[in-house]
């Protein structure tokens, strides 16, 4: 099937409107398909996520075009958007779908729910960008006819949200996972604890939070996710196919788990809390045992409340620790996560230590380290600092954001190939690209708007399309057409000077 279809970005008229991330192959048609009052969402398929798929469409689609769409079981009829699961059709892998639109309707076909509820945001931006919008708006809803094969290049497409150094709540966090669906990312990895508070309840050890929840940069309330809370948070992603990844920030960044148990330090006394922007000044203390019970209570507890693989330990920055307690305390951390059935991740200084081929290590600045974790065969996500931090200013003087890594434009966080970013680091060892949010300077919904958008779009395509369709003057008008669709959703993105808004 792709073989039969034009690469994507070939400029061939007709042509589909802009699409982000650019598929893997797409043969527009002329003419368009107009969704209906009584069109109708068929699904066929008795899978319950399935099912959901259609649902989730439905309710997206519901709000500006005030359409019924009722989520049916029956045979397609003209006018109806179908959503199939084909398992045969190996071309599609785990995540990837086909679409064809014609007169008679929208047929989304795939191997799996994920790769429909993909195929399902690809149609969302083939309508209108007035189809985002929370209330009725005219129509009509037209879609291009023509057909899209499509699959991610790479399997793990994340974004990471510091809600450590400032809180952000249930309702910031889903809206986030909202956003990234649109943009086929499925990872969501969340920094719960640091110095600055500590964001998850443990019910072994309450004073995490209702002491150690209370703090955050420049001395505001802080604030903390509930086990209920977080439960449903991470049940409304895994419903929108993006796995939840739960970081524990140690041995380092502990200095909210200090000031909430004197039992924790070395000398017995409580640390005063912080609110400052300091990293590497805190360390758990690996010679006492009570720390390892306080480490297996923590990873127990968070396993149980994470469906996916992995729970992610940290181990950066960890400068208040001796390097050979370091190594010894990252491989016991290791046998706790998999004695609670998860896989352990962590930033790449894990690489100074024996690791186990299932290991997954984060790179984000050195890379002789992460490549020695490549060496003993784990894999890596890629956040490099200089093009995948969202915290970074785009340009000198911007008012929000850190430079510590140098400044980032749009531009800069869109041209960067996985593949090639580390020396000695191929495809293969590769499992994907994460856009880290750390929040010293994010305080409001405002802000994290400003950083996280558009960059992240460029981020979500490097991570899907293939490296043949990386292209910025391409890249650059597509973006600009996303414009509207992201006002239209209430994002408050940064309008770089570099892309030609319309
Ligand atoms: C480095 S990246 C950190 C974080 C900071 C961030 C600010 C990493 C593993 N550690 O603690 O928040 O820089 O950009």
């Amino acid at each position: 099937m792709a073989a039969e279809l034009a690469r994507g970005g070939t400029g061939a008229a007709p042509a589909f409107p802009a699409l982000i991330p650019q598929p893997l192959a797409q043969a527009p048609e002329r003419g368009t398909f107009a969704l209906g009052p009584e069109a109708r969402i068929v699904v066929r398929s008795r899978a319950r996520d399935a099912v959901r798929v259609g649902e989730l469409l439905a309710g997206s689609l519901r709000p500006a075009t005030g359409y019924r769409l009722p989520v049916v079981a029956t045979r397609p009829a003209a006018g109806d958007v179908t959503l199939a699961l084909v398992p045969g059709d190996a071309a599609l892998g785990d995540e990837g779908y086909r679409l064809h639109v014609d007169g008679a309707g929208v047929t989304v076909a795939a191997r799996r729910a994920a790769g429909l509820f993909w195929g399902t945001q690809t149609l969302r931006q083939l309508l209108p960008a007035a189809i985002e919008a929370d209330g009725l708006r005219p129509g009509p809803w037209l879609v291009p006819r023509g057909t899209i094969h499509d699959r991610p290049r790479f399997a793990w497409r994340g974004a990471m949200l510091d809600v450590a150094r400032h809180f952000f709540g249930v309702d910031d966090v889903r809206r986030l996972v909202d956003l990234m669906s649109l943009y086929k990312l499925n990872r969501l990895h969340l920094h719960l604890t640091d110095d600055q508070g500590w964001r998850l309840a443990i019910r072994s050890w309450p004073r995490l939070t209702s002491q150690g929840g209370r703090t955050q940069v420049g001395g505001g309330r802080g604030g903390y996710f509930t086990q209920r809370q977080y439960a449903a948070l991470v049940a409304y992603a895994a419903d929108r196919f993006v796995e939840v990844v739960p970081e524990i920030d140690m041995p380092g960044h502990v200095n909210a788990a200090l000031s909430s148990y004197a039992k924790l330090t070395c000398d017995g006394r409580a640390a005063a809390p912080y609110t400052g922007i300091e990293v590497g000044f805190s360390s758990l203390c690996l010679r006492k045992p009570v720390t390892y019970a306080f480490v297996d209570d923590v990873v127990r507890e968070v396993a149980g409340l994470t469906p996916g693989r992995y729970v992610h330990i940290g181990g950066d920055e960890a400068h208040a620790t001796d390097p050979a307690e370091y190594r010894t305390f990252v491989e016991r951390v290791d046998r706790i996560v998999r004695a609670h059935g998860k896989r352990m991740m962590g930033w790449e200084e894990l690489g100074k230590t024996r690791l186990r081929r299932s290991t997954v290590v984060q790179h984000w600045q050195d890379d002789a380290l992460a490549a020695r974790a490549v060496a003993q065969g784990a894999r890596l996500v890629l956040s490099p600092a200089t093009k995948a931090y969202l915290d970074m200013k785009y340009v000198p003087g911007f008012p929000l954001g850190l430079s510590w890594a140098g400044t980032t434009t749009v531009r800069d966080a869109y041209g960067w190939d996985p593949a090639l970013q580390v020396a000695g680091v191929g495809e293969a060892d590769v499992l994907g690209v994460e856009a880290p949010l750390w929040t010293e300077t994010v305080t409001t919904r405002a802000d994290l708007d400003l950083l996280v958008f558009p960059r992240i779009l460029g981020h979500a395509e490097v991570a899907w399309s293939p490296a043949a369709a990386i292209a910025w003057p391409g890249y650059r008008r597509r973006l600009a057409a996303h414009g509207p669709r992201l006002e239209a959703l209430g994002v408050g993105y940064y309008q770089a000077p570099e892309v030609r808004w319309r």
